[in-house]
């Protein structure tokens, strides 16, 4: 069990001296007068938690506040995020430009970058939005493979640090908690080291309603190394993390707390973790901590030795900026880590090839053709796949594994864990210096997913490669064929799901992806072949999100909006009505985001805001039909698939559910009246 809480000392004067407990003691103050200035919040974790942050941030965090993007700095992951007044209070204490006290005690307020939970785009010393249980430590081990791969290609000299997560019991329950351990194990990530907030308490109540768990032996199975400490013993922490930086495994370090510690009635229980403690509770715990000052005010000597701490990483900066400028690689360095594609970076070679010689090849592949010139171009690429490589087709022949033995390898072999690969992902473009990529089936973009909100969330550049996008996917039946899939992830903000014709557009789609540094992209991908049919490649037409592939011939009546394959089956629905004197027009749709970023006279152009009496619209989609009423208007005709789809080829399927030329052209003919 832990200590109980100091009894305060007599005079007031010793009780404010600048020791560690005191500095522990302004965080966990900070903790509950914010919480009970906003009324919401969660004082019990960073109250519990108080003395090994304080351990970590004044003697072994790397870091400097004077420059939060220093490139080598250690990575701080607060994984459990709903503990965000740890980290603000300890940013805040050790000298970051924000937040300043004001914006604590603004605390979960609208326009604080104190918000809720961490928000990584809110304040510079948060690396990773966090909230979501299980993530944050799941994108650190993202963090992780980053650093020792980008010491592979720079060495010790530019690349030498460690991350460090603070989880609670609800991390390490999550299912994903297991992807990623096991990752990190199997990849022997030595410089990750969590520290487990390990006080058997969530907010049901004991962790012992509802897990039996043997935790250690389970980290110790997966090839991590487990020390305990007393959480609330600064000199056993410290132990504690020596022994975890000098083992050569991934750490798990078991800080046995106290939640809430300091708070006379409700510490240890859950009644500290998620609401404010109140006036008499706070006043208890301010006494039995010893801390005399007024909310919000912290002692000048603590805040002074808080600040030391905060300034002890500016020497090592510099000498590390010394050996920058020194560096016959900075150029590449520097720009690997702003996250700039090279200069000269260009596909055209490859387009040029493509409509020298049209290739009627699934989109899948056209992205494995169009990553060999990427990948040759940008050697900041890191593909994976979770164990799909060979279906998914993002590796190309030039891709060295990258592995425990060999960090330097650019291609992750994830195993089954998609929701362990894209938090990584999120992590390792959150790390900077590499652009991950990597690939599972479109179906399985639901157990990708909460990571793919979250990349989108926190604007990271992660390129998810989905393929057999559809029931073109033929045998495997129902199970793997996403019907809701598509729709799904375009109405996630700041994701942009591209899904590309033919080889042309699979080219620019994935320029696109490599160029947008604001947010992720989903490049929805055919099993199934499919003809070239753009004959140009001058522009950048994908960058629109839809444009008119063909023009109708006779007078215009219909506009089909097709994706991906289905772009295929428009264009000879297109045909079928020209014959029967029906003109119409065919919009490859790649991206609706980008074609809704699109100006209004663009958008009108393509799709005339006119009477469905002069132009019907049609959108042609292998998933469901909801939503396209977006473009097809209420009117106008919509085909796709609104069930489960079956295990049969491709090409039974396609005509089973009514995607064929043959079926699709007297439905719209039948709309126009002319059946
Ligand atoms: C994925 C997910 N599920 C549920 C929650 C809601 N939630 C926030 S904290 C918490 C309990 C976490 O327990 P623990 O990690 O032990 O934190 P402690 O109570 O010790 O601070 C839960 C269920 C969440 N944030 N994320
Ligand atoms: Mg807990």
């Amino acid at each position: 069990m832990s200590r109980a809480p100091a009894r305060p000392a007599e005079s007031p004067a010793r009780i404010m001296a600048a020791t560690p407990d005191m500095l522990a003691n302004a965080i966990r103050a900070l903790a509950m007068d914010a919480v009970e200035a906003a009324n919401s919040g969660h004082p019990g974790m960073p109250m519990g938690m108080a003395d090994a942050a304080t351990v970590l941030f004044t003697r072994y965090l790397k870091f400097d506040p004077s420059d939060p993007h220093w490139a080598d700095r250690d990575r701080f992951v607060l994984s459990a995020g709903h503990g965000s007044m740890l980290i603000y209070a300890l940013l805040h204490l050790t000298g970051y430009a924000r937040p300043t006290i004001e914006d604590i005690r603004n605390f979960r307020q609208l326009g604080s970058p104190c918000a809720g939970h961490p928000e990584n785009f809110e304040l510079e010393g948060i690396e990773t939005t966090t909230g979501p249980l299980g993530q944050g430590f799941a994108a650190a081990v993202g963090m992780a493979i980053a650093e020792r791969h980008l010491n592979a290609a720079f060495g010790d000299a530019l690349v030498d640090h460690r991350t460090w997560v603070v989880a609670g019991d609800g991390c390490l329950m999550e299912g994903i908690n297991h992807e990623a351990v096991g990752l990190a194990g199997h990849l022997r990530l030595g410089r990750l080291n969590v520290l487990w907030d390990d006080n058997r308490i969530t907010i049901d109540g004991a962790t012992s309603l509802s897990t039996s768990e043997d935790i250690p032996a389970r980290y110790a199975a997966s090839g991590w190394h487990v020390v305990r400490c007393d959480g609330q013993d600064q000199a056993d922490v410290a132990r504690a993390l020596d022994e975890a930086i000098a083992d050569p495994r991934p750490s798990l370090i078991a800080c046995r707390t106290t939640i809430g510690y300091g708070a006379p009635t409700k510490a240890g229980t859950h009644g500290s973790h998620g609401s404010p403690l109140g006036a008499a509770e706070i006043a208890g715990a301010r006494e039995a901590l010893g801390w005399a000052a007024a909310p919000f005010v912290i002692p000048d000597d603590i805040a002074a030795e808080w600040a030391r701490a905060g300034a002890h990483g500016k020497p090592v900066r510099e000498a590390w900026q010394q050996r920058l400028a020194g560096h016959d690689r900075r150029a590449e360095f520097e720009r690997r880590m702003a996250g700039r594609l090279p200069a000269n970076f260009s596909l055209k070679a490859h387009l040029d090839a493509l409509l020298a010689e049209p290739k009627a090849v699934a989109t899948r592949k056209a992205s494995e053709d169009v990553l060999a010139p990427i990948n040759a171009q940008l050697p900041e690429t890191l593909g994976g796949s979770a164990d799909l490589t060979g279906s998914n087709n993002t590796k190309t022949k030039d891709q060295a594994p990258l592995t425990r033995d060999d960090y330097s390898g650019r291609y992750i072999y994830y195993g089954i864990r998609e929701f362990g690969m894209s938090a990584a992902m999120n992590g390792l473009a959150l790390h900077g210096g590499v652009i991950p990529y990597g690939g599972t089936f479109l179906v399985f973009s639901d157990y990708a997913r909460p990571a793919i909100r979250l990349s989108a969330l926190q604007r990271a550049r992660v390129v998810y490669v989905m393929t057999h996008d559809s029931i073109g996917l033929g045998e495997d039946g129902p199970t793997h064929q996403p019907i809701e899939h598509l729709m799904a992830l375009r109405v996630i903000p700041n994701l942009d799901v591209l899904r590309p014709a033919d080889a042309i557009e699979t080219t620019e789609c994935w320029a696109l992806a490599l160029e947008r540094t604001e947010g992720p992209s989903l490049l929805a991908l055919t099993r199934q072949n499919l003809p070239q049919l753009r004959k140009d490649a001058g522009e950048n037409l994908s960058a629109k999100g839809a444009y008119r592939l063909r023009a109708a011939t006779a007078a215009r009546r219909v506009i089909l909006i097709a994706t991906g394959s289905e772009v295929e089956i428009a264009v000879a629905v297109a045909d079928a009505l020209e014959a029967a004197g029906v003109g119409a027009d065919v919009v490859s749709m790649p991206s609706w985001s980008r074609f809704d970023a699109q100006p209004q006279s663009y958008r009108d152009e393509l799709l005339p805001d006119v009477s469905p009496q002069d132009i019907l619209r049609v959108s042609i989609e292998a998933g469901t039909t909801m939503g396209w009423e977006r473009y097809t208007m209420a009117h106008g005709l919509r085909i796709g698939i609104d069930e489960y789809g079956a295990s049969a080829p491709a090409k039974a399927l396609y005509d089973h559910f009514g995607l064929t030329a043959a079926k699709i052209t007297p439905r719209v003919l039948a709309a126009i009246g002319k059946a």
